[in-house]
């Protein structure tokens, strides 16, 4: 529609916030440096700034900008001073600013700017983004990394500790990077469990509408407020839950789902929320006749997919993990953590009775057991307010939940079998990838192809805890003691970062040149158990054919994988690999979906294909937080020319006095 009246809205979404409207704007030419884009910052003046203004309508002809912001990681609280009253009813204290409601209970945490999810960067492309992260959390290693960016040469900005950069220890990190690519991404700790605790918020590059690819009546608004960021919260820091304690059983699990920092602490067996019903929730507001964009951010740590469904309203889904697709309307949709998916919904032909219904989100698998779900407000009421609007239609329940017709992702689907219980797979990807180079990705012979178990390793219990035994494993209850494992190695860090060597080096291993320490490991359940820094090498511009396959042989389980420097076609995915007939799923007339995180059906396997382009050294990793941490990882040496680090760039690594 009219992007005056978008414009305006934007306006007053600012006014209602109380943002500065008129920050400090700092221009840079159309042809700035990208390759060492640092080196301009200090004569533009950024050096004494915490925060340059950068949300606007993005559109054709407009200088980039440098968007500055100052990100303070600290231990902080949820429900704890700057809530006030909040917890007594009185709600609007739980908006006062500094104040992390969460489901209202009190906990410890870790924040970013005192926020929860943290600060939201929203910018246009190829702005130039630029973030200080200060780490003033004594005794801890910090990491940012910027969740589906490709960071296109320059993996020295990717944010993962030991692969790219040292961890930030009690100092500054400025991560510089231009804004390549538009979409809907997140950014989010990679060290430890510390994106469980809160370090994780919204990242959205916006381009002129003229630019994207669907026509331009597929929505009218696309505004920063309709992000939904869902993320997983417990009432115990993580840690408590790592490795695991052998007396909680069923193991390490949530406590509840948050949207946008928000959420009820609800009873499954109740029914009932043990705070009290007007506790805030995640509030969005539309108006009728019109269409609005949302983006959906699945920055949940734990092992379960989330349905998300509005009442009576329909979901046309328009892009994945930034990437667009074909236009497909479904009433459910089904995302993993990794996962980003953006979709329009349409407020015509709604009904007058009502002024606001319920988003519902559901955990499924394990989750679904555990009896997780949340609910956000879609508000159509005209009082502008962000407090306490709460729908007097029916609200949907475990026992009396929204119906399923149309379900993207849905745990258990046969891919091909319904057109209702649709898969990745079925998804096509629209835009211009059918340069020359690309379309030979996904139709020509792959240079590599790689065949990638992925599971778990048990141990036997008096073997593990032998003297001088200190493998890293989960203790999911009792005594199951496990590692997770790809091609049968867990994934260590090294201990400096892997792209400050020059060639790869007898440290790594892989599966053809795995150290001899790994053949010697004795344990009763397998010979081979190994760990190490598990290093593929590929050369530059290799087609790259990797399928995953789940053996880790748990039905309501299934692994969301996410490569980092990279998108990839999703070529198949499945039940079951043995069976598959290769010859059944040539993809020529038509250009898959192009993800950066794809879940593997649980027990299925998954074929993703990506050319090797963008050299670099970038991790390979399953996206549940205690998967990762227990080694479901791997990580790609793309050969190449890569740019330089930034002058001064921190080094760290081990300090041994004898050898
Ligand atoms: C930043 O510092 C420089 C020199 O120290 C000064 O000239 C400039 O005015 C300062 N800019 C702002 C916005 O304070
Ligand atoms: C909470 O509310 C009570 C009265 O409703 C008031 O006396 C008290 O000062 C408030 N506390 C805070 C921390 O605002
Ligand atoms: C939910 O309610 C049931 C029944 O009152 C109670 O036994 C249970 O402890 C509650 N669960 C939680 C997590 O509060
Ligand atoms: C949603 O889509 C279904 C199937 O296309 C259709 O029958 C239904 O009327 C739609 N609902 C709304 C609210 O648009
Ligand atoms: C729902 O609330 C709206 C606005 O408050 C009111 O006009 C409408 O009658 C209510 N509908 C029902 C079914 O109670
Ligand atoms: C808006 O809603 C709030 C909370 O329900 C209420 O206190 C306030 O009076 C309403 N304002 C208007 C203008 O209706
Ligand atoms: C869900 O489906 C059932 C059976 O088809 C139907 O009776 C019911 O009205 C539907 N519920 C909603 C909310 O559409
Ligand atoms: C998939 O799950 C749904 C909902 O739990 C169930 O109704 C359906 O039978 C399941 N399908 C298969 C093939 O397991
Ligand atoms: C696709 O991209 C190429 C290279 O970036 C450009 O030359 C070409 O014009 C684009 N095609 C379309 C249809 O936009
Ligand atoms: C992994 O280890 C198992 C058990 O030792 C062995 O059977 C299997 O061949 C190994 N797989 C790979 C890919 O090395
Ligand atoms: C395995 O690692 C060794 C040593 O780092 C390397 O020479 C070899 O190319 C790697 N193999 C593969 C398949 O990447
Ligand atoms: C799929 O591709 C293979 C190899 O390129 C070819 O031999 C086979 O005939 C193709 N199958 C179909 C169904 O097109
Ligand atoms: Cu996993």
């Amino acid at each position: 529609m009219c992007s005056y009246s978008q414009n305006l809205l934007l306006f007053a979404a600012l006014i209602i916030r109380g943002s500065p409207i008129f920050g400090t704007i700092i221009e840079l030419p159309d042809d700035y440096d990208r390759t060492s884009p640092w080196s301009e910052l200090t004569e533009l003046g950024v050096g004494n700034l915490t925060e340059t203004d950068c949300l606007r309508t993005c559109a054709a002809g407009q200088l980039p900008r440098v968007c500055l912001y100052t990100f303070v990681l600290e231990f902080y609280a949820a429900m704890g001073t700057a809530c006030r009253n909040c917890s007594n009813g009185v709600l609007k204290d739980c908006y006062l600013s500094q104040c992390i409601p969460a489901d209202g209970v009190q906990r410890g945490m870790m924040s970013v700017n005192r926020q929860l999810p943290g600060p939201p960067i929203n910018v246009c492309k190829n702005d130039l983004i630029v973030v200080n992260v200060k780490n003033q959390m004594a005794g801890t290693g910090a990491s940012i990394h910027w969740h589906g960016l490709p960071m296109t040469r320059n993996p020295w900005m990717d944010g993962v500790p030991y692969v790219t950069q040292c961890p930030i220890g009690e100092s500054t990190f400025s991560y510089v990077f231009p804004a390549e690519v538009a979409g809907t991404y997140f950014w989010h700790s990679h060290s430890g469990l510390h994106r469980t605790h809160g370090h994780y918020g919204a990242l959205v590059i916006r381009e002129p509408r003229v630019d994207e690819p669907w026509s331009n009546d597929i929505y009218d608004f696309d505004l920063p407020e309709h992000t939904i960021v869902l993320s997983d919260w417990m009432h115990e820091t993580a840690e408590m839950f790592y490795p695991g304690l052998p007396s909680r059983k069923p193991g390490i699990e949530p406590t509840t789902v948050l949207v946008n920092g928000f959420g009820w602490y609800l009873n499954a067996t109740t029914n009932e929320d043990s705070v009290n019903s007007s506790f805030p929730l995640a509030t969005f507001h539309v108006s009728r006749n019109s269409s609005y964009r949302f983006r959906i951010i699945n920055s949940v740590s734990h092992v379960c997919g989330y349905q998300i469904q509005i009442q009576n309203h329909n979901l046309t889904l328009i892009a994945t993990d930034g990437t667009p697709i074909v236009l497909i309307t479904v009433d459910t949709i089904v995302c993993y953590p990794g996962e980003r998916y953006d979709f329009v919904i349409n407020t015509s032909n709604i009904s007058l009775d009502e002024d606001g219904f319920w988003i519902y989100i559901t955990g499924l698998g394990r989750c679904k057991d555990f009896g997780i779900f949340q609910y956000a407000i879609l508000s159509y009421g005209t009082n502008n307010t962000e407090l306490g609007i709460i729908p007097n239609i029916t609200r949907p329940t475990p026992d009396d939940p929204l119906n399923i017709t149309t379900v993207l992702n849905y745990p258990n689907t046969t891919c091909g079998e319904s057109s209702d219980y649709l898969c990745i797979t079925d998804l096509r990807s629209i835009g211009n990838d059918t340069e020359a180079g690309n379309s030979s990705v996904w139709t020509a012979e792959p240079d590599v192809r790689l065949v990638v178990p992925v599971g778990f390793h048990y141990f036997d219990i008096d073997d593990f805890h032998r003297k001088g035994s200190y493998e890293k494993y989960e203790n999911l209850y009792d005594s199951r003691i496990r590692a997770s494992i790809m091609s049968n190695i867990t994934f260590t860090f090294p201990s400096s970062p892997i792209t400050f060597k020059d060639k790869p080096d007898d440290t790594f291993c892989n599966t053809t040149d795995l150290p001899a320490a790994c053949q010697n490991v004795s344990s009763s359940t397998a010979a081979s158990y190994c760990q190490c820094p598990n290093v593929v090498i590929l050369q530059e511009n290799d087609i790259v054919e990797l399928t995953l396959i789940d053996q880790s042989g748990e039905p309501k389980v299934s692994h969301p994988f996410h490569l980092h420097g990279y998108s990839f076609y999703v070529m198949r995915m499945g039940r079951n690999y043995a069976d598959d007939d290769e010859n059944s799923w040539n993809q020529t007339s038509s250009v898959p979906p192009f993800k950066d995180t794809v879940n593997i059906p649980s027990e299925g396997f998954v074929t993703i294909r990506f050319r090797a382009d963008n050299p670099g050294r970038w991790l390979f990793h399953c996206h549940f937080e205690w998967h990762l941490s227990t080694g479901m990882a791997m990580v790609f040496w793309v050969e190449g020319d890569m740019l330089p680090p930034p002058p001064g760039f921190p080094r760290c690594g081990d300090f041994i006095l004898f050898n």
